[in-house]
C-alpha cells in the first residue's frame, strides 16, 4: 500500500465510526420518549455539521497514538482513538456553529451554515450546544473504566474554555459599529489566535492521544504544547489568509474578516507598511459590508503586497517549526508527532 492509500484507508476506518455515534446519541433521545420531530431535528443537525471536513483534528488523534506506541496499537485502543477524534470533531462542529452566527458567515464546508438553513435561525444556538454536550456522553460511555477518564474530561473542559477566552477577544477587538484601527497589534493578534484556535485544534488532538498513550508527566504535555500552540498560529495565519485570498469553491466557505472589523492577520501587517494615504483609506472602508468599501482594503492588500508578504511568512515559518521540531528531547515524544501534522497543513489552499 503506498502512504497515500493508507491515508485515504485510516480516514475511511474513521468515518465509518461516526454513524455508530451519531445513532447512539440518538438512541439517547429517542429512550426518553421524546416525539419523532425531536430526533429528525437533531439528526438533521448532526449530520449537516459534524461530518464533512477535513478532519485533520480527528484524524491526528489516531496518527499521534499510532505514532508514540510505534504502531503497536489494538483494534479496541484504534476504536477508543476514533471515538477521541470524533469528540474532537462534535466539539469543532459545535464551536463553528457558533461561530458562524458570531461572525455573520453565510456558508460553510461548502453548504449555508446551519443557521442559515431553512427554518433554524437561532435555534442553532441550542443546537450547538447539544452538538457539545454529545461528546460527554461519548467520553463516559466509552471511557468512564479508564483511569485516564478525568484527565479527558479536564482536558475537554479547560480547552473549551481557552477556546472561548480566544473567541472573547477576537469579538470584543471586531466590535460592528465602532471600527478603530488602532486596536489592533501583531502582539494582541497573537494572544487571539493561540487561545482561539491552537488549544482545541493542535494541542487537544495531541493530548488526547497522549494520555490514552499513558503519558503522565505534566512537563510532556508542556514539551507538546510549546511547539503546537506556534503551529496552532501558522494555522490560524492561513486561515486569515484563505480568507480574503483563498477560493471560496475551494475553501468552501465566502470569507467575512473584512467586513466584520476582524484583528486578521492581513490588516496587522497592512497596517505595519501602509502610507498614511493607504492608512486613511484602510481607516475609513474596514469594517463594512458594503462590497466597495470591501474591494478599496483589497486594493490597498493588492498594493502592499500582501499576498508575497504571505508567502513569505509561510517559508520562514516552515522553517522555523522544522528547527523548534528538530530540538525535541525525544525521551517520552516524537518528532514525527509533530512533523506529520505540519504535513497536513503546509502550504494549505483550503
Ligand atoms: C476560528 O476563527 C476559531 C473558531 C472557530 C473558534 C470559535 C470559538 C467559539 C467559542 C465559538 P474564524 O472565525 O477565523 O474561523 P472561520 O474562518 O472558519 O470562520
Ligand atoms: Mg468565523
Ligand atoms: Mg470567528
Ligand atoms: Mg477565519
Amino acid at each position: 500500500m503506498t502512504s497515500s492509500e493508507a491515508k485515504a484507508k485510516a480516514k475511511r476506518e474513521f468515518e465509518d465510526v461516526f454513524p455508530t455515534l451519531a445513532e447512539e446519541f440518538l438512541a439517547s433521545v429517542r429512550s426518553r420518549s421524546f416525539p419523532n420531530e425531536s430526533v429528525e431535528w437533531i439528526k438533521k443537525c448532526i449530520y449537516h455539521n459534524v461530518p464533512g471536513g477535513k478532519m485533520n483534528r480527528g484524524l491526528s488523534v489516531i496518527d499521534t497514538l499510532e505514532i508514540l506506541k510505534d504502531g503497536k496499537v489494538s483494534s479496541e485502543e484504534l476504536f477508543k482513538a476514533r471515538i477521541l477524534g470524533w469528540c474532537v470533531e462534535w466539539l469543532q462542529a459545535f464551536l463553528l456553529i457558533a461561530d458562524d452566527i458570531m461572525d455573520a458567515s453565510t456558508t460553510r464546508r461548502g453548504n449555508p451554515c446551519w443557521y442559515k438553513m431553512e427554518g433554524v435561525d437561532m435555534i442553532a444556538i441550542n443546537d450547538c450546544l447539544i452538538l457539545e454536550s454529545a461528546l460527554y456522553f461519548f467520553l463516559k460511555k466509552y471511557f468512564r473504566q479508564d483511569p485516564y477518564y478525568v484527565d479527558l474530561l479536564e482536558l475537554f473542559h479547560e480547552i473549551t474554555l481557552e477556546t472561548e477566552f480566544g473567541q472573547s477577544l477576537d469579538l470584543i477587538t471586531a466590535p460592528e459599529d465602532d471600527v478603530d484601527l488602532n486596536r489592533f497589534s501583531m502582539e494582541k493578534y497573537k494572544f487571539i489566535v493561540k487561545y482561539k484556535t491552537a488549544f482545541y485544534s493542535f494541542y487537544l488532538p495531541v493530548a488526547l492521544a497522549m494520555h490514552m498513550a499513558g503519558i503522565k508527566e505534566p512537563s510532556t504535555y508542556k514539551q507538546a504544547l510549546d511547539i503546537l500552540l506556534p503551529l496552532g498560529e501558522y494555522f490560524q495565519i492561513q486561515d486569515d489568509y484563505l480568507d480574503c485570498f483563498g477560493l471560496p469553491e475551494v475553501i468552501g466557505k465566502i470569507g467575512t474578516d473584512i467586513e466584520d472589523n476582524k484583528c486578521s492577520w492581513c490588516i496587522n501587517q497592512a497596517l505595519l507598511v501602509a502610507t498614511p494615504e493607504q492608512r486613511k483609506l484602510l481607516d475609513e472602508n474596514y469594517g463594512k459590508r458594503n462590497p466597495e468599501n470591501v474591494s478599496i482594503i483589497k486594493e490597498i492588500y493588492k498594493q502592499l503586497d500582501i499576498e508575497g508578504k504571505y508567502k513569505k511568512y509561510e517559508e520562514e515559518s516552515f522553517i522555523y517549526l522544522s528547527e523548534l521540531i528538530s530540538q525535541l528531547d525525544e525521551t517520552f515524544l516524537k518528532k514525527e508527532v509533530f512533523n506529520s501534522f505540519m504535513k497536513k497543513i503546509y502550504k494549505r489552499t483550503k
